[in-house]
């Protein structure tokens, strides 16, 4: 169905009776090694609405513990979403998921933060209308490719395994974390090992510069997809100057942080391909802008990963839904990553490499509360107009 800018008249408001920000540990089963270092620890921040007819909307802020992927960290975005984004929402009576980005477009930057918040909104409404975050967002198909990141390893050896792994596991495509040092031969021996059919493609992290351009140019040989994010999160024509000098397209992860971002990226031609993260992006209204964006221009479009939980995922695998997103998502299962999920049952890839978009009202998972609750290391809780009823650490939220 898809929501229009201003919702009918007959489609009642929701109106939040109570909020919660919480900051949850998530149990990592090994650190994932990219170009910018090991992340070892990951915490995320959740967003509880609650209307007074005790539905709840749930949403994921997921940007890293460190600063070194992009300038958000999660401890920066629990204070942003508890002390900013959230009470701005509720003191301006957000009646409307779409009421929610615009609201808090006031806010520079902080896009992990926003999203987290514009989520749990979507959730809440999707919930209240007894629909899935799939019809809400118009999307069409049931079930979505997956690939899957791997991890810098100790040994090539070893990330050709795991490639070879997944592969029988049934990903639709492999991508490969780059660093200087760790580029051709890894891609190398990854390409000999699965075949010229696999999808493959890698991602730098912003680990180079463009007097590596000569080194990069050797990927050529590869038949990559893409290359990923190979300059500076800041530099558009640093890549445009890039694109020139490679045939393998580069595909656009950090550097893109808005629509207006990614128009500017394809005018340039920095970029062939993109990377849509909606907590990078700005939220999921920005999603649906981009997604129609690509589609119209006939860009590559994939939805990518931030590690998130379940409860991050859902929206995510939703958006992956809608026609334009063209290539495998980044959204392997929790079982790939965590000891365990926040949402019971999880979802898993399935022999052909796809996963199912749920089609349950709200979320369209259930949220295990018993054990987010016992993951909470900082939280607060607000009431439906933005006054904060009461703020602690840890285990006294039980
Ligand atoms: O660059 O795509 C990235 C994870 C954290 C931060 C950045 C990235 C990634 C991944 C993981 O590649 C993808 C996933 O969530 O499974
Ligand atoms: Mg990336």
């Amino acid at each position: 169905m898809g929501v229009p800018a201003a919702p009918p008249a007959d489609v009642p408001p929701i109106d939040v009776a109570r909020a919660e920000v919480l900051l949850v540990r998530l149990p990592l089963l090994e650190p994932f090694v990219t170009s910018f270092g090991p992340t070892a620890s990951r915490h995320v921040v959740l967003v509880r609405l609650e209307d007074g007819d005790g539905r709840a909307g749930w949403g994921e802020a997921a940007p890293l513990d460190h600063p070194f992927y992009l300038p958000d960290f999660v401890a920066g975005t629990f204070d942003l979403v508890a002390d900013w984004a959230l009470p701005l929402c509720l003191r301006a009576d957000v009646r409307y998921p779409r009421d929610a980005a615009r609201t808090m477009a006031a806010i520079r930057g902080n896009t992990f933060g926003r999203t987290g918040v514009e989520a749990a909104y979507w959730t809440l409404f999707a919930e209240r209308e007894g629909c899935s975050l799939r019809a809400l967002f118009g999307g069409e198909a049931s079930r979505i490719p997956v690939g899957e990141s791997l991890s810098i390893k100790p040994t090539v050896g070893e990330v050709v395994e795991e490639a070879e792994l997944r592969l029988r596991q049934g990903y639709r495509r492999i991508k490969l974390k780059i660093a200087p040092g760790w580029d051709v031969e890894v891609v190398r021996e990854v390409r000999r090992g699965v075949g010229d059919d696999v999808m493959l493609q890698v991602d730098a992290n912003a680990a180079y510069t463009l007097s590596d351009a000569d080194r990069l140019a050797e990927l050529d040989a590869f038949g990559l997809a893409c290359i990923e994010q190979p300059l500076e999160f800041d530099d558009l024509l640093g890549h445009a100057e890039l694109q020139r000098r490679l045939a393998t397209p580069i595909c656009l992860d950090e550097s893109l942080r808005s629509p207006a971002l990614v128009r500017t990226a394809l005018d340039a031609d920095a970029c062939r391909n993109v990377n849509l993260k909606p907590g990078r992006v700005g939220g999921i209204a920005a999603s649906l802008d981009i997604e129609r964006l690509c589609r119209e221009r006939g860009v590559p479009l994939w939805c990518g990963g931030m590690l998130e939980s379940g409860i991050g995922r859902a929206p995510n695998i939703a958006l992956c839904s809608l026609g334009g997103f063209t290539d495998p998502a980044d959204m392997s299962p929790a079982s790939v990553l965590y000891e365990d999920d926040l949402i019971d049952p999880t979802f898993d890839v399935e022999p052909d490499g796809c996963i199912e978009v749920p089609s349950g009202s709200g979320l369209g998972y259930r949220v295990d509360e018993e054990r987010v609750r016992s993951r909470v290391v900082r939280w607060v809780e607000l009431d439906g107009d933005g006054t904060v009823r009461a703020r602690g650490e840890g285990k006294e939220k039980g």
